[in-house]
């Protein structure tokens, strides 16, 4: 593993200054490296190895399941490499395993969802009983578990020693680390970084990667750019030596630990041993087989630090990261830990710290360069469990803009101005503490910080009783407990759920649907991204970054994509033609428009135009007799077809009408400006009234949408597919001439999995997403997303599976919480496949 990618490493002579030399600064010199950069320098305040950051007192636990896949895999290459890297003839990775209890039925029962999310992203794991725990770690009162997941592959990362291992091999291939240099600056011209200044000289730079861990925010700060983390304190401990561990590793000088890691996640506490087999520093015990029990927690208050605040490494009196321990902070976790591992009563807690780390608004890292300066770059809130895999994410932008994992999920960009003001970024990253070990349902909203973005019937909404998730900011009604009474008028019969998938949803969304398909219904589209692009060459530059042909008629709507040079799928988009020279575009991640304006041509701008518009979906084979009358313009299906937009008046609203519809319906997307949009909305609720009108939410709109087949990007399908595997091959026109993808596609083989369409047998089941699926009772597969779709009587789920198993009637199963679900593929869409309820 001494080059991770030398097919790409061509030369690359741009200097590049990393700052930081933690597990993420020299994991990124390593990876570049070996990607053919000639000219890194890694700056550091600190001496190097261990320079004082959250790595140099890291106790390197790497439990690798997540409920991000993108995370997963991280973690899956960090310990690949790590077990491959060596230092003094050691592996910088020991795999003891990992073993997560529950003392309560609640995490007994998550611990079953993660064994699912394991299979399904390819961890091997099992679930144990009590006394299996008891087993493998000896300590521990079988009588206070229920049972535990263990993963044998897990394991300690030596985070001190990768960080020595990949200086030296950074270093042999020309990085250059300088330590005990301090940045102050970074000089920027254009709008793009020039070097970075430092106590001791200038380094005159192409590119500067932020790698200052929880001083993230203080270096981009010197670049002009927010970092939305939040330095917070947790507490680690250790026992005294203790008895009980005699002997252990004996026979392996070097073995740090051999029983696995340990988390008791009720009460937010993880352990690890400390073994020194060789004697130990304790000088007034017996040398030969002494341990300590390592204990770290996260039930304590959260204890925010200031970046601009911390000593440094001079002047500290440990290290930078490692604030003095508050022992009464700690109290409740060691009595906790008697309970759990009675052998530890005796004993005590002999040494501890507050140690420093980042927290983001949603726990996930920040990477990717900055959208304000070019050439910035960040690798922030990064675990040493992740590091490997986050800075390979890294390098591989820096050097062909593309990563070999999904990294949507970890976009810088993804905070938006309203999301990086230093209250919000504190609030939330305090609940990404308090909640870093919670049992978190994949719908569940933040605790905190809300409402925050609001569209303009959000008084409307309330006054009708929504239930309000949020994404990406966004107060979205889930359903209307208003349409509460509809459930029983329309004689609604559904299957009963178990308390998980029971848990952010409401038969209301039923009827909600049901209401949709029979007559008309209005959703709140407003978070929907959309941008403006205009300009003359404006047809020219969209031909060239999208995969369908977009040279049609002012009026026109085109289902299109963006793609990477590889052919990887970056977004979907519907692209309206409002003139000859401009566009409305329907987009999904912040991405899509940093991609755009960076490819833009003179003379093309592309702007954001989401926050001052808004956005009403009014759907149903109704539609047309709510709009048309209100409305000077001709709404009938020969004036105004399917995928056509046109400029007109709803009342007195001027609105951009899109006849697009990803519920399926007959209908159209009303776009104006966000001062109007109240209005819009009340004119569409009073004139709907004799038709039946309601409003209905996201629950029945993703119910909908998986009926039709309609994917949603980042969630389906990713950069890490092709259209054809994602059942899009359709947007793909080669014919059109020449753009983004066009050749890579060309050249690739026939997929060998595919992404399809599953209904569950039993028409009472329900799966959620993520779930592992099993063919010929392997796991070769997993589900993307699901519903239960209301019209169709089944639960809808679609997944990714070879591409031998993508025939239509091929037997499947999913597996949710341990059990096996039967399933069988099915031809897509499953509702309405002839569009005879659009096209009308
Ligand atoms: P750091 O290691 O902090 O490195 C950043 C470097 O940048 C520092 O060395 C700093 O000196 C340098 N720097 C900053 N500003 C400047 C400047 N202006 N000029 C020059 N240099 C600068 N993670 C796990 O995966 N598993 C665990 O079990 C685990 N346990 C933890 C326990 C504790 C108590 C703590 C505090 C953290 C733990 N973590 C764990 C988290 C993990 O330690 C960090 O997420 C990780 O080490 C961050 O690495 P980094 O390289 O980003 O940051
Ligand atoms: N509305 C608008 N823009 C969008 C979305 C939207 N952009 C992002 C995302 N959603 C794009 N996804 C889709 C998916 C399917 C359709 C529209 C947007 C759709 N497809 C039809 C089909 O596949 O049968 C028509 C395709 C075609 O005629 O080419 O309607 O919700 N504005």
């Amino acid at each position: 593993m001494d080059a991770p990618s030398p097919a790409a490493a061509e030369s690359r002579a741009e200097r590049v200054v990393i700052v930081g030399a933690g597990i993420v600064g020299c994991s990124l010199a390593d990876e570049l490296t070996a990607r053919g950069w000639r000219d890194v320098t890694v700056l550091e305040q600190g001496p190097l190895a261990s320079p004082g950051g959250s790595t140099s007192h890291a106790p390197g636990l790497v439990f690798r399941t997540s409920p991000s896949r993108t995370l997963t895999e991280y973690a899956r290459y960090t310990v690949e490499k790590f077990s491959s890297l060596r230092l003094a003839g050691r592996p910088c990775f020991l795999p003891v395993g990992g073993l997560e209890v529950a003392t309560t039925e609640a995490r007994w029962l998550d611990l079953h969802r993660k064994a699912g999310l394991a299979a399904a992203w390819g961890v091997e794991g099992e679930l144990v009983g009590p006394t299996r725990c008891a087993e493998l770690f000896p300590m521990l009162d079988p009588d206070a578990v229920l049972g535990g997941f263990h993963t044998p592959g897990d394991g300690l990362a030596r985070a001190v020693d990768a960080c020595q291992a990949q200086i030296e091999r950074a270093s042999r291939r020309g990085a250059r680390f300088l330590d005990r240099h301090t940045v102050t600056g970074i000089e920027r011209a254009g709008g793009r970084v020039t070097g970075v200044v430092t106590d001791r000289g200038t380094f005159p730079a192409d590119h500067v990667v932020s790698a200052a861990g929880f001083w993230g925010p203080v270096v981009g700060a010197m670049a002009g750019v927010d970092v939305p983390l939040l330095p917070l304190a947790h507490q680690y401990a250790r026992t005294a030596p203790l008895q009980q561990l005699a002997g252990a590793g004996a026979g392996d000088p070097g073995a740090e630990a051999v029983r696995p890691l340990l988390r008791h996640q009720d009460h937010d506490l993880y352990y690890r041993e400390h073994l020194d087999p060789a004697g130990g520093p304790w000088g007034h015990l017996p040398a030969g087989g002494w341990g300590r029990i390592g204990i770290g927690t996260y039930a304590h208050r959260p204890l925010p630090v200031d970046p601009y605040a911390v000593l440094p490494y001079d002047q500290a009196p440990e290290m930078p990261s490692s604030l003095p321990f508050t022992e009464e902070d700690f109290a409740p976790s060691w009595a906790e830990t008697g309970r759990l591992l009675p052998a530890l009563a005796d004993s005590r807690v002999e040494e501890g710290f507050n140690g420093v780390f980042s927290f983001t608004p949603d726990g996930m890292p920040l990477l990717g360069e900055s959208d304000r300066v070019r050439g910035f770059w960040l690798a922030e809130a990064v675990w040493v469990t992740h590091s490997a895999g986050a800075a390979r994410a890294v390098a591989e932008l820096m050097t062909d803009g593309r990563t070999t994992v999904d990294a949507h999920e970890c976009d810088p960009r993804r905070f938006e101005k309203s999301q990086r003001s230093p209250a919000y970024v504190r609030e939330r990253g305090e609940r990404s503490f308090v909640e870093v070990y919670d049992v978190i349902h994949p719908l569940q909203p933040p605790g905190t910080g809300r409402p925050l973005r609001t569209s303009p019937f959000h008084p409307r909404q309330q006054e009708l009783g929504a239930c309000f998730l949020e994404s990406g900011g966004w107060e979205r009604p889930h359903w209307y407990e208003a349409n509460a009474p509809l459930v029983a008028r329309l004689g609604l019969q559904l299957p009963e759920r178990d308390s998980w998938s029971a848990r952010y949803w409401s038969p209301i969304a039923a009827a909600e649907a049901k209401v949709t398909r029979e007559k008309v219904a209005l959703y709140d589209m407003t978070p929907l991204r959309r941008l403006e692009v205009t300009g003359p060459g404006s047809l020219d530059f969209l031909q060239r970054m999208t995969s369908n042909n977009l040279k049609k008629r002012t009026g026109s709507v085109t289902y299109t994509l963006l793609l990477n040079e590889d052919g990887g799928i970056r977004s979907d988009l519907t692209a309206a033609r409002l003139g000859p020279d401009r566009w409305q575009l329907g987009a999904n991640s912040p991405a899509d428009l940093g991609w755009l304006a960076r490819h833009a041509p003179e003379g093309v701008q592309v702007r954001d135009i989401t926050s001052g518009t808004c956005c009403i979906g009014v759907w149903g084979p109704l539609a047309r007799e709510l709009v048309q009358p209100l409305t000077p313009a001709d709404f009938s299906h020969e004036a105004f077809g399917y995928f056509k937009a046109r400029e007109t008046y709803v009342g007195h609203v001027p609105v951009t009408a899109l006849r697009v519809s990803y519920v399926g319906e007959l209908g159209w997307e009303l776009y104006t400006d966000a001062d109007v949009g109240l209005r819009l909305w009340d004119t569409l609720w009073e004139a709907g009234q004799r038709l039946g009108v309601i409003a209905a939410g996201r629950s029945a709109f993703n119910s909908l949408r998986l009926e039709k087949g309609y994917r949603a990007w980042g969630a389906d399908m990713t950069t890490e597919h092709t259209p054809e595997e994602a059942g899009v091959g359709f947007a793909v026109r080669p014919a059109k001439g020449d753009f983004v993808g066009r050749d890579a596609l060309a050249a690739r083989a026939a997929p060998t999995r595919k992404l399809v369409c599953l209904t569950l047998d039993d028409p009472a089941a329900v799966v959620m997403g993520s779930e592992p699926v099993h063919v010929d009772g392997v796991v070769a597969g997993y589900v993307t997303s699901a519903s239960y779709g209301y019209s169709v009587g089944r639960c809808v789920a679609y997944a990714w599976v070879p591409a031998g198993a993508a025939t239509p009637g091929t037997s499947v199963a999913v597996e949710y919480f341990g059990e096996k679900i039967a399933a069988t593929v099915a031809a897509e869409p499953l509702f309405d496949p002839e569009m005879a309820r659009i096209r009308r």
